[in-house]
């Protein structure tokens, strides 16, 4: 198929003609498609559509535009099945999690039509008895939304939801590995009756579309999720512009602490889960297991055995559970890495990485990876993400020690805890650095309508739904005197004498 750019209601091109193509990363062969490589002009012209309409949907009832999403989840209802296979082919996300990502935008989408019922400001009593005063929010205008390509229907869902039934338009630029699926959340808001330049589609890479877009001067608000990297270079440019926004949703070096007193067939579930969903590859995942020092041989042994056991293979067959991962890079990430982890004294337990031969020589197939290693605080290998299934299994032996293993990292997104002791829980959740805390559970699996982001390098906060509103809207006060003359707060004299 060939892909086109969506601008101001039309599909298009890119201006230049070129193109580049999606492919299987399961089947280096299965060509997905071809898709507009977009340059500054491509940005331009959609930044300008968005621009363009942003009056007449800002002045529509916020209710009305609830109900594109509303249409929008009919639609997508229809199409699940199909849409989760397309998803499982082109980033080589097991099925049933690819099904779920298509219900995660579903959700994200009902929510946002849910919201649109519920009050959009507040009223707020002034200290003079004649004046009302309320806060009011205003959509900021336009929002530049740039999403990955490891939840390819329900990030870009996420950013696009709340940015749009609040009154913005957008122009959405998804990950050059999942260009797809981009257009598919593109063609069916069409098909949901989004006005001609509400939402505009833009496909291509950083470099040629994405930093543009972040840069141009009519764009108010960069909502991104990815690397720390490209987060921290749009954070810059939006520095420069000083009415600009950056919203950005950066990744994790997350873990799941087990305390002496755990369940453990919870503890190695929630591993387990934590580890391999998404072969790695979740901003969540965790690659530290911390495990205290009387379960540490026992749990060690059970989780390798565990490993052995993960399903590796083509992504739509329904018994893989790890498709492979998404393109070269984020393999030679995780050699590099495993190399890393024996040269930083790892004990190898599950000797992983690239899986070659039964069929996996077409694709980015790896297997788990998974060493002991006692914390040292120089250890890069503990500290860094690496977005492959690359698992540290490091002992502790009092919570003091349990929790500095798990600060110590430049992110704070995700940690899971696994203990029967709500005081042991409760001190983690006091003394941890994170924005997703998990009790008995594994570090993944957020839902959409608690908050979802993270401290320190994992972001800025505030990206998605129930939270991204306050990025995308600015919170005005109104306030109306009833009296038939003024009457002053602080004790103000509103009179010349
Ligand atoms: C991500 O990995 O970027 O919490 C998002 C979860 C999912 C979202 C993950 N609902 O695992």
């Amino acid at each position: 198929m060939k892909g086109k750019n969506f601008i101001n209601g039309q599909w298009v091109a890119s201006g230049s003609g070129e193109i580049f193509e999606s492919r299987n990363p399961a089947d280096r062969d299965d060509v997905i498609g071809t898709f507009p490589l977009s340059n500054a002009q491509d940005v331009d012209g959609a930044v300008q559509a968005a621009e363009k309409a942003f009056p007449a949907w800002r002045a529509m009832s916020r209710i009305k535009r609830g109900e594109v999403f509303d249409n929008f989840v009919q639609l997508i209802k229809k199409d699940h099945e199909e849409l989760s296979r397309l998803m499982a082919r082109e980033c080589g996300k097991a099925i049933n999690e690819s099904r779920a990502d298509v219900t995660e935008g579903i959700h994200m989408a009902q929510y946002v039509f849910g919201i649109t019922r519920t009050p959009a400001g507040d009223v707020i009593a002034s200290e003079i008895a004649e004046k009302d005063a309320y806060m009011r929010r205003h959509p900021k205008g336009v929002v530049a939304a740039i999403t990955p390509w490891n939840f390819p229907f329900a990030i870009p869902l996420w950013l696009l939801g709340p940015s749009l039934v609040e009154g913005n338009t957008v122009v959405f630029k998804p990950s050059e590995d999942t260009p797809l699926m981009g257009e598919k959340v593109a063609e069916y808001l069409e098909r949901a009756g989004i006005p001609p330049g509400v939402l505009n589609l833009v496909q291509g890479d950083g470099e040629g579309a994405g930093r543009p877009l972040a840069a141009h001067s009519d764009v108010d608000v960069v909502a991104f999720t990815g690397s720390f990297e490209v987060g921290s270079e749009i954070r810059k440019i939006c520095a420069e512009a000083p009415h600009k926004m950056a919203v950005c949703e950066m990744g994790g070096k997350n873990a799941v602490i087990v305390f002496e007193d755990a369940d453990v067939s919870i503890a190695l579930n929630a591993a387990l889960l934590s580890a391999y969903k998404t072969t790695g590859q979740r901003c969540v995942s965790s690659g530290k297991l911390i495990v205290h020092e009387t379960l540490y041989p026992k749990f060690c042994e059970e989780f390798v055995k565990l490993s052995r056991r993960v399903n590796i293979g083509d992504p739509l067959d329904e018994k893989t559970f790890m498709g492979p991962l998404i393109n070269a890079a984020g393999r030679k990430k995780m050699e590099y890495y495993n190399d890393l982890a024996r040269k930083e004294g790892g004990r190898i337990l599950l000797e992983g990485g690239t899986l070659k031969g039964r069929g996996c020589d077409k694709g980015w197939f790896v297997s788990p990876f998974v060493y002991q290693m006692d914390y040292n605080p120089q250890s890069r290998v503990l500290r860094e993400e690496v977005f492959a299934p690359n698992v540290a299994i490091v002992p502790f032996r009092t919570i003091e020690d349990a929790i500095r293993i798990y600060n110590d990292t430049d992110y704070g997104l995700a940690l899971a805890v696994i203990t029967e002791d709500y005081r042991k829980a409760r001190r983690v959740r006091e003394e941890c650095e994170y924005g997703l805390g998990y009790v008995n559970l594994p570090s993944i699996g957020a839902e959409v309508h608690l908050p979802f982001g993270g401290v320190k390098k994992s972001g800025t906060g505030m990206p998605s739904a129930a939270t991204l509103i306050d990025a995308v809207t600015h919170r005005t006060a109104w306030t109306v005197n009833n009296a038939k003359e003024i009457k002053m707060a602080q004790g103000l004299k509103a009179t010349l004498d």
